[in-house]
C-alpha cells in the first residue's frame, strides 16, 4: 500500500501558543535546576557541624623527610607546588557579579540568624537549613565562612576603591590614611598585610591584584623614616608568608630588598637597633617619648622569626647574627626581680625606666621567645628556657586574681603593680596555651588553664560594654572589674588579640564557647564598625551611639579577620605543628633543619 503524505494527519509548521508556553516552562525549569544545582546544592562532606575539615591542607614545602609524614594529605600550596586550581572555593567575585550589596546584606543577615541558632544548639547535627544552603551557595560550601569572607571582601574592596597604594584607609572620609610608623611613604601596607588572608580565604583575584601592585609599585628607595618593628612584622612577615603560601618569587625578592634597608638600624654602639630608620639614608633614631632615649623591648625583641627566615632563604648570615646578638646581650643583663624592663638604651646598654608589661611595649618579645623555639622544630632550647624563666617571673609579680575571681595580668612600674590590663595583653591567653606543651615541671595543664582564665577575663571586658567590643585598657581596682575608666581607654580600633586567644584556645580545647565568643565579637564588629567605606574603629565602646576614629587598620585584614576565619575552620588548615604565626598573624613554616646549620650560627655557639 502506498501511503501518501496526505494520509498522515496534518503537520503544522508552527507550535500552538499553549505548546510554546509549556516548552518555555520546561526550558526555564531546566535552566533553574542547573543554576540551582550549581549554587544551592551543599557539599556532602560539609554537613558536619563545626567539623569543617578541609581536605586541602596548607603545608609548607620545607623538609622532604618531615613532609613525608603528611603524604596522605592533599597538599595544595607551598613553595614549588603552587596550584590554585585545586582550591575548593568557587571564586567569590563571581557571586558578586550577580548580587547587589543589599542582597549580600540580606544573605549575611540570614546566615547570622541561622548560625546563631546553630551555635546555641550544638547538638543539632547534620543539619542543612535553607538559609544555610543559601549561604553555602554564596561562598562555596560552608555557611560559617560567609560572614568573615564578606567582611574581608568589604574591607579589601573599600581599600581598593578609596585607598589603593596608601598604607591604610580612612573609611569615612573615603581616602588614604597614613601614620608615622610608615613615615610619609605610600607603601601599600594594607596590601602587603592582607595578602596571606586573601590567599587563605581563596580570594585569588584580589590576591593577584595585590601581587601585581607589589610587583609594579612596591619600592623601598623612599625618603621615609619608618618603624623597624612595624615594617618587619607587617611587611617582611607579610611578604614571607605570601611567598611560602604561593611560591611566588616576587614576594621573597621584595622581602629581602626591604630587609637590606632595615639593617643600618642595627648600627648602634650595642647592636640594639634604633626604633626608626630612614629607608633612604639609613639614619636611625629612637622615639622621642621613650624613656631615656631607649629602644623598646617589644620592638627590638620582635625580629627573630623573620630574620631567621631571611637567613634561611638567602644564605646571608647577617640577619641571623643580628638577632642572636640581641639575645646574647639580653642574657647577660641583670633583670630586676627576674623581669625585663620595656626600655633599653642602645648607646649605653642600660635599662631605662623599670616598667614591665605583657601588653604594649613588652608583649611580642615574650611571644617571639616561645615562637623561636617552636619555629626551630623545638631545637632552640635556649629560647624556650628564656621564655620559661620570663613567664615564671611574670606569674610571680604580674598575674593576680581580682576580687570577682577574674585572672588578670597587671603592669609593673618601679616596684608597684598597676592593676590594669590592655587589650594588647589579651594575646597572652593564646601564648600560654601555645606554650603549655613543653613547659617545665609538667605544668602543661596549668598553662592551658591560665590561657583559659585570660580568655575568660578578656571576654568579660567585651561583655561588660554596650557594644560588646573590648576597650583598649581595663581596670581591676576600687570595685571595678574588667572595665575602662578613663575616656581615652574606651576605644576599640579593630584589634585582634582577643579573637587570637579564642582561636588558640579553640585549637587546644575544642570548647565550643570559644566559637560562641568569636561569633559574638564578629557580629559586634560587623554591626558597629562596618561603614559604607570599609571598617572603622570606634571611640567609646560604652556608648550606644559611638563616634568613629575613621581608620581601617591594616592589622584588621591581616589578623582579626584571619583569626576569625581560622576559628571556624578545620584544625587541618595551617596546622600548628607546621606553621608558626608571627605577631601580625603571618604564618611562617617550622624549619625542620635536621643537621643543617644556618649560616652564621657556627660563630654564635
Ligand atoms: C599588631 O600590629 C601586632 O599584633 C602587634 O604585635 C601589636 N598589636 C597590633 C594589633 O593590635
Amino acid at each position: 500500500m502506498i501511503v501518501s503524505a496526505s494520509s498522515f494527519p496534518h503537520h503544522r509548521a508552527t507550535l500552538r501558543l499553549s505548546e510554546k508556553f509549556i516548552l518555555l516552562l520546561i526550558l526555564s525549569a531546566f535552566i533553574t535546576l542547573c543554576f540551582g544545582a550549581f549554587f544551592f546544592l551543599p557539599d556532602n562532606s560539609k554537613h558536619k557541624r563545626f567539623d569543617f575539615g578541609l581536605e586541602d591542607v596548607l603545608i609548607p614545602h620545607i623538609d622532604s623527610e618531615k613532609e613525608a609524614r603528611h603524604s596522605s594529605r592533599q597538599v595544595i600550596h607551598g613553595v614549588g607546588d603552587h596550584d590554585e586550581h585545586r582550591h575548593r572555593y568557587p571564586p567569590p567575585s563571581l557571586f558578586f557579579l550577580f548580587l547587589s550589596n543589599t542582597h549580600i546584606d540580606i544573605h549575611i543577615e540570614i546566615c547570622m540568624n541561622t548560625l546563631q541558632d546553630e551555635i546555641q544548639h550544638p547538638n543539632i547535627s547534620q543539619r542543612t537549613t535553607r538559609s544555610g544552603a543559601i549561604c553555602c551557595s554564596l561562598w562555596g560550601h560552608n555557611p560559617l565562612f560567609t560572614l568573615w569572607m564578606c567582611m574581608m571582601k568589604h574591607a579589601w574592596d573599600s581599600y581598593r576603591q578609596y585607598g589603593w597604594g596608601h598604607n591604610e584607609l580612612k573609611p569615612i572620609a573615603k581616602k588614604g590614611h597614613s601614620t608615622n610608623i610608615f613615615g610619609n611613604s605610600q607603601m601599600g601596607a594594607t596590601i602587603v598585610d592582607a595578602l596571606d588572608t586573601l590567599y587563605i580565604m581563596g580570594l585569588h583575584d584580589e590576591f593577584k591584584d595585590g601581587q601585581e601592585w607589589i610587583k609594579q609599585n612596591l619600592d623601598f628607595s623612599v625618603n621615609a623614616e619608618v618603624s623597624v618593628f612595624e615594617v618587619n612584622i607587617r611587611f617582611i612577615g607579610g611578604l614571607l608568608a605570601a611567598y611560602y603560601l604561593s611560591g611566588q618569587e616576587v614576594f621573597k625578592v621584595k622581602a629581602v630588598q626591604l630587609a637590606e634597608k632595615l639593617l643600618p638600624a642595627f648600627n648602634t654602639p650595642t647592636g640594639i637597633p634604633w626604633a626608626m630608620v630612614n629607608l633612604k639614608s639609613g639614619v636611625g633614631r629612637n622615639w622621642g617619648w621613650a624613656s631615656a632615649g631607649s629602644s623598646i623591648l617589644a620592638e627590638f625583641g620582635t625580629l627573630h622569626m623573620e630574620f631567621v627566615h631571611l637567613t634561611y632563604l638567602t644564605g646571608n648570615p647577617a640577619y641571623y647574627q643580628k638577632v642572636m646578638h640581641i639575645r646574647k646581650l639580653l642574657a647577660k643583663m641583670d633583670r630586676p626581680n627576674g623581669l625585663y624592663p620595656n626600655y633599653l638604651n642602645p648607646r649605653t646598654g642600660r635599662w631605662g625606666q623599670h616598667h614591665t608589661s605583657v601588653g604594649g611595649l613588652g608583649d611580642s618579645f615574650y611571644e617571639y621567645l616561645l615562637k623561636a623555639w617552636l619555629m626551630s622544630d623545638k631545637t632552640d632550647t635556649e629560647a624556650r628556657k628564656t621564655y620559661d624563666d620570663a613567664i615564671e617571673a611574670i606569674e610571680r609579680h604580674l598575674i593576680r586574681k581580682s576580687n570577682g575571681g577574674l585572672t588578670f595580668i597587671g603592669e609593673w612600674k618601679n616596684g608597684h603593680l598597676e592593676r590594669k590590663m590592655g587589650h594588647l595583653t589579651c594575646f597572652a591567653g593564646g601564648m600560654f596555651a601555645l606554650g603549655a606543651d613543653g613547659s617545665p615541671d609538667d605544668k602543661a595543664g596549668h598553662y592551658l588553664q591560665l590561657g583559659a582564665e585570660i580568655a575568660h577575663t578578656c571576654h568579660e571586658s567585651y561583655d561588660r560594654t554596650v557594644l560588646k567590643l573590648g576597650p583598649e585598657a581595663f581596670k581591676f581596682d576600687s570595685g571595678l572589674e574588667a572595665v575602662a575608666v578613663r575616656q581615652n581607654e574606651k576605644y576599640y580600633i579593630l584589634r585582634p588579640e582577643v579573637i587570637e586567644t579564642y582561636w588558640y584556645m579553640w585549637r587546644f580545647t575544642h570548647d565550643p564557647k570559644y566559637r560562641q565568643w568569636g561569633w559574638e565579637a564578629a557580629q559586634a564588629i560587623d554591626k558597629y564598625c562596618r561603614v559604607s567605606g570599609g571598617f572603622s574603629g570606634v571611640k567609646d565602646v560604652y556608648s550606644s551611639n559611638p563616634t568613629y576614629d575613621d581608620v581601617q587598620q591594616s592589622f584588621f585584614l591581616a589578623e582579626t579577620l584571619k583569626y576569625l576565619y581560622l576559628l571556624f575552620s578545620s584544625d587541618e588548615l595551617l596546622p600548628l605543628e607546621n606553621w608558626v604565626f608571627n605577631t601580625e598573624a603571618h604564618p611562617l613554616p617550622v624549619l625542620h633543619l635536621g643537621n643543617i646549620t644556618l649560616p652564621g650560627s657556627e660563630t654564635q655557639r
